[in-house]
């Protein structure tokens, strides 16, 4: 089916736009851009896409993962890398509650460490517990953490949102954590 086909390109997408653009040849400029034109001769080969079917995956992504600059020329990952890039995100002053779904066997640890980003450039938070709780099955047996953002912004931390609506934070101490 076309949707399948598409998700599994975008997964691709996912893999060169925010860890390992060097598989396919592609660099990703300090922003986290790359070449639109570029990527598609890219993954032409693999794939067989042009740009009007690239332009239908980045409309169709459900979780809105990519966006593309306003020309066209240029597409970036929204949020998820675990390269550095600077994606000039501005603070944002979130909800008082974000969730963290994440897997059973790892809430000893969290409560000890915090979550922290791991390999990714922000720990990612949601906004609302069903996305948490869908983040989190990714992993294994689901455990939703809920963050006083409250407590949080009064010490001094600071958040971003993503373009698709991802809250990223550096870190959230275990402090801040309360089980859902
Ligand atoms: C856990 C997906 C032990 C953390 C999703 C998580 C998201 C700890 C895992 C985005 C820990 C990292 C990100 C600690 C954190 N001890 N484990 N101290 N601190 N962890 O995949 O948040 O579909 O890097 O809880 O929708 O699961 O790819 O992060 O379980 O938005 O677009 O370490 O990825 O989006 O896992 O997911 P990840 P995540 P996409």
């Amino acid at each position: 089916r076309n949707k399948d086909n598409h998700n599994k390109i975008s997964k691709f997408i996912s893999l060169v736009l925010r860890h390992s653009p060097e598989i396919i040849g592609i660099t990703l400029d300090k922003n986290g851009w790359t070449n639109t034109e570029t990527l598609i001769k890219k993954l032409y080969p693999k794939f067989g896409i042009d740009l009007s079917i690239l332009k239908e995956i980045v409309a169709s992504d459900e979780k809105q993962r990519y966006s593309f600059s306003a020309d066209f020329t240029k597409i970036r990952a929204n949020q998820g890398h675990s390269v550095s890039v600077d994606l000039e995100l501005l603070p944002q002053k979130p909800p008082a509650i974000l969730y963290h779904g994440t897997a059973q066997r790892f809430v000893q640890s969290i409560y000890k460490q915090g979550i922290q980003k791991q390999n990714r450039q922000y720990v990612h938070l949601s906004k609302d517990l069903e996305t948490a709780q869908k983040v989190g099955r990714r992993h294994g047996e689901v455990f939703v953490f809920q963050i006083d953002t409250c407590k949080m912004l009064n010490e001094g931390y600071v958040f971003y949102l993503s373009e698709n609506g991802v809250w990223l934070t550096d870190e959230v101490p275990a402090r801040f954590l309360n089980p859902y």
